[in-house]
C-alpha cells in the first residue's frame, strides 16, 4: 500500500520507488523463473553475450503471472489508477537488444495529447543498478505540461545517431539515476522522459504494465498506436478465473474492435 507521501512523489515527480519489495528469496526465484522463459525463447540457454526481448513476459510462466494480481503490486496500481484499472503487458529483456550502451531520452507516451490519460509502467532490474552502468534516469516533472512539452525536442532527436540535448550529451542532461539492487521496484508515469546510460552487458529486467480505463476515443486511440497487443491479452489471462484478472482484462477485447473504427 502507497502512503500518501509516496502517492504525492509519484504524482508531483512522475515516479515513486519501492524498495525491496521482493525479498532476496523471491528475487531468486524470479530471476530462475524468468531465465526459463528466456531459454525457452532462445531455445537454448542464454550465452553471457545474448539478449532477447519477450513480452508478454510474465503471462508466459505458470509461477511469475502471480505477480500481475500479487498485493504489493496490485494494490498501490488500484490507488494510482483506480480500481477499474487495466493490463497493458509485461515485457522480459535480457541484455541488450540494441547493442547500444544508452537508450537516449525519450517518452514511452509522448506529446501533448497522451498528458490526460495515466499509464504506468514498474521496472524491476534483476542486477544492481548505478547510475554509470544502466541505471534508469528520469528527469523529474516531465509528465507535467508545460515541461514535459518543453522537452518534446528530446523525443524527436533520441532516434538519431549522435543527439544533442539543448546543447549537451545526453548523459550530461540534469536527471534523477534510481539507483536499485534486485526488489526494487520503479514505477513511474509513462508520459516522463527517461533515459539510461552505461549499461553493462549482464543486465535483466522484468517490466508490468498497467493503465487506468479508458473513457473517450481517444484514449482508444492511443492504446491502438502505442500498445495494440493490450487488446489482445494472453490467453492465460482470458482463461483465468480470478476476479482481479478478469477485471484487468475487462473490455480490452471489444475495444480493440472499436479502435478499428476510429
Ligand atoms: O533499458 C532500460 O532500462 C529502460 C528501457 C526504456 O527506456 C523503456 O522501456 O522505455
Amino acid at each position: 500500500m502507497l502512503t500518501g507521501n509516496q502517492m504525492h512523489h509519484f504524482r508531483v515527480f512522475g515516479f515513486v520507488v519501492l524498495r525491496q519489495l521482493f525479498s532476496s528469496d523471491e528475487v531468486e526465484t524470479i530471476c530462475t523463473q524468468a531465465d526459463e522463459v528466456w531459454t525457452e525463447g532462445l531455445g537454448h540457454a542464454p550465452a553471457p553475450d545474448e539478449s532477447i526481448s519477450v513480452a508478454p513476459f510474465l503471462e508466459l510462466h505458470p509461477s511469475l503471472i502471480k505477480w500481475i494480481e500479487e498485493d504489493r503490486l496490485y494494490v498501490p496500481m488500484t490507488q494510482l489508477l483506480g480500481q477499474d484499472m487495466i493490463w497493458s503487458g509485461s515485457e522480459g529483456i535480457l541484455g541488450t537488444t540494441t547493442k547500444r550502451t544508452y537508450h537516449h531520452w525519450h517518452a514511452d507516451r509522448p506529446g501533448p495529447l497522451e498528458l490526460g490519460y495515466l499509464r504506468i509502467k514498474i521496472m524491476m532490474y534483476l542486477e544492481p543498478m548505478r547510475k554509470n552502468t544502466g541505471a534508469l534516469r528520469v528527469i523529474p516533472g516531465s509528465h507535467r505540461s508545460p515541461f514535459h512539452e518543453e522537452l518534446m525536442a528530446f523525443q524527436q532527436s533520441h532516434a538519431t545517431e549522435a543527439p544533442d540535448f539543448f546543447g549537451v550529451k545526453g548523459a550530461d542532461v540534469p536527471a534523477y539515476p534510481v539507483e536499485t539492487d534486485p526488489g526494487d521496484l520503479v514505477v513511474f508515469n509513462q508520459n516522463l522522459f527517461h533515459a539510461v546510460y552505461g549499461k553493462v552487458d549482464r543486465r535483466r529486467y522484468l517490466a508490468w504494465k498497467y493503465a487506468a480505463r479508458p473513457t473517450t476515443d481517444a484514449h482508444l486511440s492511443s492504446i491502438k498506436k502505442h500498445s495494440e497487443y493490450a487488446y489482445t491479452p494472453h490467453e492465460q489471462l482470458q482463461q483465468s478465473d480470478s476476479p482481479r484478472i478478469r477485471r484487468l482484462i475487462d473490455g480490452l477485447v471489444q475495444w480493440g474492435e472499436q479502435s478499428n473504427n476510429l
